[in-house]
């Protein structure tokens, strides 16, 4: 036989006779999964079933050429290879199916995520990075079709940036690079942008990825004539094809229900692309769905009777189990009797799971059964109480929503009691919430010691005659010492290489550094944030340069679906504390002055969004940032890298706090709250407004998200009682943002005298020139007409009417 599943050659017929047979055994165990998994949907114990049934055989041999300290970036097809790799009970896949919130039963998300996305932990319980080289890992992944693609290739890069940068220490994430990272994509989704963005970008940048297309034919219902060009991802890919000229991808083609094929194609593709740092691309064809896309409907309704013949006949499974009879490998019978061992263990190992997910909601239930009936009884409103008790007990798979949906509705038959009984339950309720809540909103950020909330400010320093210079002078001497203090991080983007950035912030600092560290990248904004994704996954600290803030919208759907939720996903067991650079606020034309702050603000929850309004506060966030362990953006001012700063003696060591603000100007008359290069103009206007005697106090927010955690603007209000919003987005956008945490989070109305006012840009984008920007964003005269009529309403004689 030409290809046995292990490359060693001597091994004895009874050796391999085991290695094929546990591996069918595997095969079966995840189908097993896959058929029982789609039951407890359809009986309802499970919400939603997603499943790997047709896909078992390629990730098998996959599993095998899988080494430690490689990395997977998948989707949710991928069950049988996490169970091949060791990284999925039986218990565990459906712990995911029933949402178990205990991470020690499903540890993929903590029932975060639905069952069918997998992870690993590069973390232990305490954030801290375990060793990645002794373990094989997954980084966990995210539901949007192609977005696994992004992050696959910095994984991939990482590799690259451990076997050629000197002076990384490696001990916990790379063995000389020779990691490979390994991904996988529906055919279907082979149509998303993202997908041939990564595939190009990843043949430029030569890293060691191997990416496995499991084609079905199908994306859900739809057929890949609809798809693909020539129904054929690999054809029309051809192009990508190394050859002795040039360099490109290594691509395989193979059909997925041919066992000793895919054992050689997978060791072949690990062995060009671990040693040679080279792509591979395997199209792995005529794979099938045995049960449909998903619980979501049957495929019957779509695929016509010939195709239904052929998945049945080609179904992998079955194919293996003809090659291992034909080959005389085993018999029909000692199969059968494998398959019955093996539905019986899928059985107990899905009670199993059941069970742990139940017993603490019982659990939990008996405790509220009996301070329900203890109030029932001390209440003369206990039949209504007995009612909701008797509801609740007749649960057989209760829910803590039906938990706290009778507990804190009998409290409305007590309100007007006073009892032990009442206090009780009160309490019980409290505690309870507090105590199952963080199951489901922790880790939206880091929880571990170096979360960027623990960094201390550290200011500024200055030599008596301290030189002035161009902001970007700060900026750049900065990153140098970054550079030069940090061998694990390194910065990438549209000209962030050669000539140091469009506006010079790394002059010179990839002659200083090195290529791979300071590097240009081609014009690719969600690959870029993926990059950073991928390579702060694995112990570096890449910095990803967004040329202009304008542009981030090509990259905000990969920083809200993926690195926003990294740790939330994973319940803080992965992190990415990527840093993502970019400039805008304050220029012309509709796309190189935007301020979509408001859409950036709620789109990536999970990322801290610093504001710096020059650019040692900026340089001061860099400093801050690379001591946590946090993904942050970064948007310095467009048209401050030519304004004069001081220069200070402390580069590379001051330091920036997150979600502080700044009281740049004391005042007594109202609160101005703004950001960014607007300030300069709230400057400006309260100047002119002094003259006028009204006394304004600024306070720059500087750090969006967080937002202000000490507080301190409403202690401002509560001195001058008044408040205005001031920012360059439109209206709704960030002001209303900052609005809400005035008013709602510090609670600041009681102190105020007049209504609380933002003042935003017109609903358009803003037109080019400076009468452009005059006419569509915030003025200094704007500000200062608002605000003044703010005092005019206090005090007509005083402030007469301008208009
Ligand atoms: C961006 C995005 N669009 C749509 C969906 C809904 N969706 C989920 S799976 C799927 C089809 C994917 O087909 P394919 O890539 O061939 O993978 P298969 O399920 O066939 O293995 C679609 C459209 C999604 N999850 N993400
Ligand atoms: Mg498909």
């Amino acid at each position: 036989m030409k290809t046995i599943p292990n490359t060693k050659t001597e091994i004895t017929f009874e050796d391999f006779k085991t290695e094929v047979l546990n591996d069918y055994k595997l095969a079966v165990t995840s189908r097993e999964c896959s058929l029982l998994g789609r039951r407890e949907v359809l009986t309802g114990k499970a919400k939603f079933g997603i499943f790997g049934d047709g896909k078992e055989i390629p990730q098998i041999a996959w599993a095998k050429a899988f080494n430690d300290g490689d990395f997977r970036s998948g989707y949710y097809r991928d069950q049988t290879f996490m169970m091949a790799i060791g990284e999925l009970t039986i218990e565990q896949f459906f712990a995911g199916l029933y949402a178990n919130t205990d991470i020690k039963d499903e540890p993929m998300s903590a029932g975060r995520q639905m069952g069918g996305h997998f992870a690993t932990h590069s973390l232990d319980e305490n954030g801290q990075w375990k060793n990645l080289t002794e373990q094989k890992n997954s980084s966990a992944d995210i539901s949007p079709t192609a977005g696994q693609m992004p992050r696959l290739l910095g994984l991939a890069q990482a590799s690259k940036i451990y076997r050629e940068v000197d002076g990384i220490d490696t001990t916990k994430f790379s063995k000389e690079g020779n990691e490979i990272a390994w991904g996988t994509i529906g055919n279907a989704s082979t149509s998303e942008g993202l997908f041939f963005e990564t595939i190009n970008a990843a043949g430029v940048l030569q890293v060691p990825m191997v990416i496995s297309i499991w084609d079905d034919n199908y994306g859900i219902s739809v057929h890949a004539r609809h798809q693909t060009t020539k129904e054929n991802i690999s054809e029309i890919l051809k192009g990508f094809q190394r050859n002795e000229d040039d360099k490109g991808y290594e691509i395989f083609r193979v059909d997925g229900w041919n066992y000793p094929e895919l054992m050689d194609t997978y060791q072949r593709a690990a062995k060009i692309s671990r040693n040679e740092h080279v792509p591979v691309m395997i199209h792995v064809q005529e794979l099938t769905q045995p049960q449909g896309h998903s619980t979501s409907g049957s495929h019957e309704r779509y695929k016509n009777q010939d195709r239904l013949k052929w998945e049945a006949e080609y179904d992998c499974n079955v194919q293996m189990r003809l090659w291992i009879v034909e080959n005389n490998i085993a018999t029909d019978e000692e199969l059968t009797a494998i398959e019955r061992t093996i539905k019986k263990e899928v059985r107990e190992g899905k009670k199993a799971a059941w069970a742990a997910c139940i017993n603490p909601i019982i659990a939990e239930r008996k405790v509220a059964l009996n301070l329900l009936e203890e109030l029932a009884t001390s209440s003369p409103n206990g039949v209504f109480i007995t009612k909701l008790k008797n509801e609740l007990e007749g649960f057989d798979e209760p829910l803590r929503r039906n938990i706290l949906t009778a507990t804190r509705k009998a409290l409305r038959y007590v309100v007007s009691e006073s009892s032990s009984e009442k206090m009780a339950l009160q309490n019980w309720i409290t505690n309870y919430i507090d105590t199952i809540q963080p199951k489901y909103s922790s880790h939206l950020h880091s929880e571990s010691q170096q979360s960027a909330l623990n960094q201390k400010e550290i200011l500024p320093t200055y030599d008596a005659n301290a030189e002035d210079v161009d902001g970007r002078v700060v900026l750049r001497e900065n990153f140098d010492a970054l550079f030069t203090n940090y061998p694990e991080a390194l910065i990438f983007g549209e000209d962030a290489g050669y000539i140091g950035d469009v506006n010079q912030g790394l002059e010179g600092l990839q002659e200083k550094h090195g290529a791979l560290r300071v590097s240009d990248t081609g014009i690719r904004e969600a690959t870029i944030i993926g990059q950073g994704i991928g390579m702060a996954m694995r112990g570096l600290r890449p910095i990803a340069e967004i040329q202009y803030l304008d542009y981030i919208m090509y990259a905000l759907q990969i920083m809200s679906d993926d690195l926003a939720t990294v740790q939330y996903r994973t319940k803080g067991r992965q992190k990415a504390p990527l840093i993502v650079r970019t400039r805008g606020h304050r220029l012309e034309g509709i796309w190189h002055s935007g301020s979509q702050m408001g859409g950036v603000l709620n789109l990536i929850r999970g990322i801290h969004v610093l504001v710096p309004r020059n650019m040692t506060k900026a340089a001061g966030f860099y400093n801050t940032l690379l001591d946590s362990d946090e993904p942050a953006l970064v948007v310095e001012c467009l048209n401050g890298y030519r304004l004069k700063e001081k220069l200070p003696n402390n580069i590379g060591e001051f330091k920036t706090p997150i979600g502080v603000v700044e009281t740049i100007r004391e005042g007594e008359d109202i609160t101005l709250v703004s950001y960014g290069s607007t300030l300069r103009l709230v400057e400006k206007a309260a100047k002119e407004l002094q003259v006028v005697g009204i006394d304004a106090e600024i306070i720059d927010v500087q750090s969006l998200l967080p937002f202000d955690l000490n507080h301190d603007i409403v202690k401002s209000i509560a001195k001058t009682n008044r408040v205005m919003v001031i920012d360059e987005d439109v209206k709704g956008g960030a002001s209303a943002y900052i609005l809400n945490e005035i008013l709602n989070t510090q609670d600041a109305f009681q102190y105020l005298d007049s209504t609380p006012k933002t003042l935003a840009a017109k609903p358009h984008r803003p037109a080019y020139g400076t009468d452009g920007d005059y006419f569509s964003k915030p003025s200094a005269e704007d500000i200062f007409e608002a605000i003044y009529e703010v005092m005019h309403e206090l005090s007509p004689a005083d402030y007469p009417k301008l208009r």
